[in-house]
């Protein structure tokens, strides 16, 4: 069975790994948003594909979910003392990635030839495909005006009002080499427990994927559970844009391409109105507390998955 995940952020990563433990390397493709992807410090940084990658090869921080385990941050401290930018938590070890990754940027290798690389060099045996070589930067509308998105999320802390997002160039982007293909050799697309609006819609927005993804059987698992976000301000964002924030607000977010839904015991009595939606349901635990907990979830998503295969 192969397995296409579309993941970003701190959730998505914790299934991705839960599903790289149980599929076999060539089983699985993680493609992941790059709508985070900024410069800063005259380097690239690709928080959500070094989020992922950094999780699979064990390497992450298991307090913040970003960055690197048994991290220092003596570079930030200095740009700090010379009054430079330090709102942005780069570490001593991630800034050899970023300034790898720039490197090479720089000579002129593509980003999704880079994170092979990268993840070769980790000892990832998944494919990790960014979502597009192109650069898609996610802008946040808000009642402060037009935001790149960690101007939003990490200088201001989430705080201004969200009214919308656009994903700038995604209308001529195309994706990644690697990742049409994967598409068309695929049994089941898992959409990770990833923030809708900002981690899984600037991949669904890539105009080639979005027609290749509506042929295939599609599960996604809801990262708001009991109407709170396990992480991050996606409950924040559902509210400022007048949507209630529950697993349903998720469910219907993805109506239109859904096949099945995963969503958490303790909102057992949404199950009957998903279900309207005319997609099937699995209530499971959805918490992913431990790395016991995201091999379960991811066990549970796909034994689901090969039902909606057969449907
Ligand atoms: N998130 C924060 O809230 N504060 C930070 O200082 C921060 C630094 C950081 C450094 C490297 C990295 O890969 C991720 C980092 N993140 C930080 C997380 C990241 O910006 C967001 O989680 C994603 O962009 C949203 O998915």
């Amino acid at each position: 069975m192969k397995i296409i995940a579309l993941a970003g952020g701190v959730g998505g990563a914790k299934l991705a790994d839960g599903l790289a433990k149980i599929l076999l390397p060539e089983d699985l493709t993680i493609i992941v948003n790059t709508g985070d992807d900024f410069e800063h410090l005259g380097l690239k940084i690709c928080p959500d594909l070094d989020t992922v990658c950094y999780t699979l090869a064990g390497l992450g921080n298991p307090q913040t979910g970003w960055g690197r385990a048994d991290e220092s941050f003596n570079a930030l401290e200095n740009v700090r003392q010379l009054g430079g930018p330090d709102w942005f938590g780069v570490g001593d070890r991630d800034l050899g990635t970023h300034l790898e990754r720039t490197r090479r940027l720089r000579e002129g290798q593509p980003l999704s030839q880079i994170t092979r690389d990268f993840c070769k060099a980790w000892g990832i045996g998944p494919t990790v495909l960014p979502m597009s070589d192109d650069s898609i930067p996610t802008i946040v509308l808000s009642d402060e005006g037009e935001l790149p998105f960690q101007e939003y999320f990490v200088h201001r802390r989430c705080e201004p009002r969200v009214s919308g997002f656009r994903f700038q160039g995604v209308e001529t982007a195309a994706p990644a080499p690697g990742v049409v293909q994967a598409m068309r050799e695929a049994d089941l697309v898992v959409i990770c427990p990833s923030n809708p609006w900002v981690s899984i819609d600037p991949i669904l927005a890539l105009p080639t994927l979005k027609s290749e993804i509506e042929s295939l059987p599609m599960v996604a698992v809801s990262p708001i559970i009991g109407g709170q976000a396990v992480k991050g301000p996606v409950v924040k964002m559902y509210q400022e844009l007048g949507i209630q924030p529950s697993a349903l607000a998720v469910a219907r977010h993805y109506q239109d391409f859904l096949s099945g839904f995963v969503f958490d015991q303790v909102d057992q009595d949404l199950e009957s109105e998903i279900q309207q939606l005319n997609v099937l349901t699995l209530c499971a635990d959805t918490l992913m507390t431990s790395p016991t907990q995201r091999k379960r979830l991811a066990q549970d998503v796909l034994k689901f998955g090969t039902l909606l295969m057969e449907k």
